[in-house]
């Protein structure tokens, strides 16, 4: 084990205040797109990012230029500093270059699942009232449809051209923002700052529907040099050289943060290359690790499963790979240990890492490199510090092992919610510290470990699934009248949603139906996999909260 010189402060208020690793960041007041391409000079002409699919791609002097193109053309078709455009694309190479461009135009960029119904789409952009769309060939229906429920009359619909399916009469070819953005007049100097939100990201945080996540420029490239100061340079992250590249499939998606941040803006600043896979498929991801040379795979945990349990990955297909990064939902001792037996060539050369976080700190906040500490999410990043504070007492935790709610502070947590200051203030209290809803202990040397959730949210294979949001819809069925969803442990996808519905009186609505109506409404990650149990009262306190526990203390333990 290895001694950490920590040393636990005292705050004004009986705060126990853990600081993050020692180290101090460099100054910066670089936008997220300066940040970024501050370095492209030094490898223009390697390859930035690749589709896994078609081999279309864009170098980073290419990648840099046609952002800058985008930028020039968003601002050309009517759209301001501040506006809010979304991105509705898979991974792709274009949704880099498109996230990228509107931000370098001083747009805030929200970004959608593209596996979202029409139904989910249209609360989104209503929420953020979104200013323009930028979306794929094959789901422009689904987001004009969207457009078309909304209030948000007519905007602009700009579509990625995937050489298959025709673009929308009305839309506007994205390929026309690059080529028509070459001729337009450079940008104006820029009037906004690091302060101001570069993304939104959705996300329920501890409690209700999915909010906009304000982060600025500042707490995304904050983030970035949170973790370059924290985890070691080398193998976890290695800057492009005259002879070295790192080689990442981009399999998770780049509307979450973990995609977002983590991944795309931290890798491209850095040099490597990105092979984006527009979809998940067996075969797909399986041809991209035999084709390329991968050196770092970035993973939720139903990935590094897949990995271990497919008969289509062969083991030589990471005889490149130096590391696999976790991330996004808990990864267990036993499940590395199966991935070793069956990658056994690469027990004495691969690392495995661990990244916990939110999309409300950008998204990372601890990471654990330590070999002798798998399950654990590690040390508190450099710049930032945390707190443990018991639940039911409130008083904050000084000693190893004991648990209690996290509480993270730092240039990494987000601005607050958007449009939502109630729950910006139940989320980020006094002081600037922002609850997580995640019950942690330490040990000895100061390493964390996640024990528990408080909040109600349900993670499907790393994704949200907020319970509230489910129960909305469910009482929208005309045979029920109130309705509770709580998630359940599973060995595939982590946790599944199952719901408890009370029908309206003289009402019987089956399963088969109540599952039907909302898995043809919702993505199918949220589909009620759980179940659903008809019960005769939905527990709930004096104020109409919903008693989740003893839904799960009744029906599930
Ligand atoms: C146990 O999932 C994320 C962020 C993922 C991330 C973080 C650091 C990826 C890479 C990285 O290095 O964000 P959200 O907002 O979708 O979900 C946040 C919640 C947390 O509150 C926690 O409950 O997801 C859970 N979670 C984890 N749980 C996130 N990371 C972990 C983890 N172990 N490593």
């Amino acid at each position: 084990a290895v001694e950490r010189k920590i040393k636990i402060v005292d705050g004004p208020n009986g705060e126990k205040i853990i600081p993050g690793s020692p180290g101090n960041l460099p100054l910066s007041t670089s936008t997220l797109s300066e940040y970024v391409w501050k370095d492209v000079e030094k490898f223009a002409n390697k390859i930035a990012l690749e589709c896994g699919e078609t081999g279309r791609k864009y170098t980073y002097a290419q990648a840099r230029d046609s952002s800058n193109y985008v930028a020039r053309s968003l601002r050309n078709i009517g759209l301001k500093v501040g506006d809010v455009v979304a991105v509705i694309l898979p991974n792709l190479p274009e949704t880099a270059v498109a996230f990228l461009g509107a931000s370098e135009a001083g747009l805030i960029v929200t970004t959608v699942n593209f596996q979202y119904t029409v139904y989910e789409i249209s609360k989104q952009l209503i929420d953020c009232n979104a200013r323009a769309v930028i979306t794929a060939a094959e789901i422009a229906p689904t987001v004009l449809a969207a457009i078309g429920n909304s209030n948000l009359g007519k905007i602009p619909v700009v579509v990625v051209d995937d050489g298959v399916q025709p673009i929308p009469t009305g839309t506007i070819p994205f390929q026309d923002l690059i080529t028509k953005g070459k001729s337009l007049p450079s940008l104006p100097e820029r009037t906004w700052s690091d302060e101001d939100v570069a993304a939104l990201p959705y996300s329920s945080g501890t409690t209700g529907l999915p909010k906009g996540v304000m982060l600025t420029h500042r707490n995304l490239v904050r983030n970035i040099m949170m973790v370059r100061n924290t985890v070691p340079e080398g193998i976890f992250w290695n800057k492009a050289t005259d002879s070295f590249q790192e080689v990442i499939p981009s399999v998770l998606p780049l509307f979450h943060i973990y995609g977002m941040n983590a991944i795309m803006c931290t890798r491209l600043s850095i040099g490597s290359r990105l092979v984006t896979l527009p979809k998940f498929t067996p075969e797909l991801f399986a041809s991209v690790l035999a084709k390329y040379k991968t050196t770092t795979l970035l993973c939720a945990p139903p990935i590094i499963l897949f990995l271990t349990a497919s008969p289509l990955i062969k083991p030589n297909y990471l005889d490149h790979v130096q590391c696999v990064i976790s991330g996004a939902a808990p990864l267990g001792k036993s499940d590395v240990d199966r991935f070793y037996e069956k990658f056994q060539s690469l027990r004495s050369t691969l690392h495995f890492g661990n990244g916990y976080g939110l999309t409300e700190t950008s998204p990372v906040a601890l990471f654990n490199w330590r070999e002798d500490k798998y399950g654990s999410i590690g040390e508190v990043l450099c710049g930032s510090s945390i707190r443990l504070v018991d639940p039911i007492t409130n008083v904050d935790i000084s000693e190893p092992g004991k648990s209690g709610e996290l509480l993270i502070k730092g240039p990494h947590v987000m601005k607050g919610y958007y449009k939502n200051e109630a729950a910006t203030k139940e989320t980020i209290i006094e002081g600037g510290w922002l609850k997580t809803g995640d019950i942690a202990y330490f040990d000895e040397d100061f390493d964390f470990y996640i024990s528990d959730r408080l909040k109600e949210l349900i993670k499907v294979k790393g994704f949200q699934v907020p319970p509230a949001e489910i129960e909305e819809l469910l009482r929208t069925h005309k045979d029920i009248e109130e309705a509770a969803v709580i998630g359940i442990p599973d060995s595939r996808y982590g946790e599944v949603p199952k719901a408890f519905v009370l029908p309206k009186s003289g009402r019987k609505p089956s399963e088969e139906d109540i599952k039907n109506f909302v898995n043809t409404r919702v993505a199918e990650y949220k589909h009620l996999r759980g179940g659903v149990t008809l019960v005769d009262s939905i527990p709930k306190n004096p104020s109409g909260k919903i008693l989740r526990i003893k839904l799960r203390d009744k029906y599930v333990n």
